[in-house]
């Protein structure tokens, strides 16, 4: 059995590839809960809905999220009557947040209702939240100047992730990033005998700080991840300087003052034991093995379903 830890794009793919090369069963998704929000009175939770859909053969690939073929009619009518409606919600993709939103008020846990929604789609891969708790990423930062709305504050702001992701387009200058909910959050069950049992961990290319910073942020799980540290691979979501998608580049050079496969495997240095860079970072490999940590370089872009495929059978050799 392998553990899998991802967010959402990255993370999908990645698993995806993973999915072709042992029995799906054998895969724990342990995914990030910290982009979690309530829109609408409903519950939305992007990255267990984003590799729920990409693995059930539902997702929107083109955009990363969201169900594919969509309709938007119920979006359209509440900013009929006022409502901003800056995060896109389309109409199956309501009838998940509907399902949740009601399983969860019955006392239902996250993971229990994760489980109900995989299942209902088929699918074998366990993915599950990494907590029950209610873990959210807070952006502190200034709008950037070049955002869509003019800068607002000489002082910095809070953002919720889904008003800096979305609402403006993570054009955020970051200077903290906090895991509101960490500090009492426990681990699933499932998540803790997922760590402890299983053969290898992958750390999947999704963004460190946003889609498995929530994670690391729970002391348990980071005591669970340095336990395993021999065991544990991490794939570079850095590729040539740039993030292959989303603002990871950004808030890498913001808090770091770089962004590279080099800063990203020092972010992961105490849990991840072998760092795979992208064959375009081959110059680092010496770097980060002087950081005590092995590391290899393959074609790691997952530009189509075979890439990802070719990416995970590389990751399992190792
Ligand atoms: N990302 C956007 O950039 N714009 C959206 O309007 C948007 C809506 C949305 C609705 C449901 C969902 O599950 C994800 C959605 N996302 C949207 C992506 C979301 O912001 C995720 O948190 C990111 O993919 C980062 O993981």
């Amino acid at each position: 059995m392998i553990t899998v830890l991802a967010g959402g794009v990255g993370g999908s793919k990645f698993i995806r590839g993973l999915a072709n090369h042992t029995p799906p069963s054998a895969i724990v998704a342990v995914i990030n809960v910290g982009d979690d929000e309530e829109f609408y009175g409903l519950h939305v939770s992007p990255d267990l809905d984003t590799v729920t859909y990409a693995l059930a053969g539902l997702g929107n690939d083109t955009a990363g999220w969201g169900i594919k073929d969509e309709t938007f009619n119920a979006l359209s009518m509440v900013k009929t009557l006022g409502d901003p409606g800056w995060f896109t919600l389309g109409d199956k993709d309501l009838g998940t947040h509907l399902y949740r939103t009601r399983r969860l008020k019955e006392g239902a846990s996250l993971s229990t209702v994760t489980r109900e929604i995989t299942d209902a789609h088929q699918v074998s891969v366990k993915i599950v939240p990494f907590t029950d708790d209610p873990v959210r990423t807070k952006i502190i930062g200034r709008l950037r100047s070049n955002s869509n709305t003019p800068a607002e504050h000489d002082q910095p702001q809070l953002f919720s992730f889904q008003e800096y992701f979305v609402k403006h387009h993570h054009h955020v200058e970051i200077s903290s990033i906090y895991y509101e909910g960490a500090d009492t959050a426990s681990l699933n069950a499932e998540v803790v005998s997922a760590l402890l049992t299983c053969e290898k961990i992958f750390i999947a290319p999704s963004n460190p700080l946003l889609s498995v910073g929530p994670m690391l942020a729970v002391d348990r799980f980071k005591e669970l991840l340095k336990k395993r540290r021999e065991s544990t691979i991490a794939v570079s979501p850095i590729v040539a300087g740039a993030a292959i998608k989303g603002p990871l580049t950004d808030i890498l050079n913001d808090l770091y003052g770089e962004a590279s496969a080099l800063s990203v495997a020092r972010y992961y240095q105490p849990y991840v034991g072998t760092f795979v860079v992208d064959s375009q970072d081959s110059f680092f490999v010496k770097g980060i093995r002087d950081l005590n940590m092995n590391c290899v370089a393959v074609d790691t872009l997952m530009f189509d379903k075979e890439a990802e495929t070719k990416l995970a059978g590389a990751i399992f050799e190792l």
